[in-house]
């Protein structure tokens, strides 16, 4: 069974009440089954520091579906939940669904590359992965772990 890990964030709206929501969604969907789900951390906006603070979470599920076929799923709950897709790059958002890790897979597709781009970089990912997941690695064989310790 592969495990997927999927970023949660929200900074509109009621972060903690889109949160729940949307973990709500995915607990009640069919052919996904969410394990895990990490405590609520509120973050500073990063890149755009001229927004409300954030609330990010990382969730654990196993799916019947393929990547592309969960991103579709991923982005409708966004869109349910009032997510306006801006030009601007990093703007506010009510609810922020990112697929972080699947399996070991490594995908390259024009909408969807795993391991997400930027969840090395990212406290906000790795503190409530490493939550969860304390002995997870990258599918290069880097340990989250050490990632959160190098930032
Ligand atoms: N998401 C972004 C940009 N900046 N900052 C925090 N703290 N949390 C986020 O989830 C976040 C962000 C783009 O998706
Ligand atoms: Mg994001
Ligand atoms: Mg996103």
């Amino acid at each position: 069974m592969e495990l997927v890990y999927l970023g949660l964030g929200s900074n509109l709206n009621h972060p903690q009440h889109q949160l729940n929501k949307a973990l709500q969604t995915l607990a009640n969907y069919n052919g996904i089954k969410l394990h895990q789900v990490s405590s609520f951390y509120q973050t500073k906006p990063l890149n755009n520091a001229n927004q409300p603070d954030y609330l990010n979470a990382v969730a654990e599920l196993s799916c019947k579906y393929q990547p592309l076929e969960l991103l579709d799923i991923l982005q409708n709950i966004e869109t349910m939940q009032g997510r306006i897709r801006s030009d601007i790059r990093w703007s506010s958002r009510t609810l922020d669904l990112d697929l972080l890790l699947f399996g070991k897979r490594i995908i390259n597709h024009p909408r969807l590359i795993i391991p997400h781009y930027q969840m090395h970089l990212r406290h906000f990912v790795l503190q409530p992965l490493y939550e969860i997941a304390p002995n997870l690695s990258l599918p290069n064989g880097q340990k989250c772990k050490d990632l959160l310790a190098k930032l």
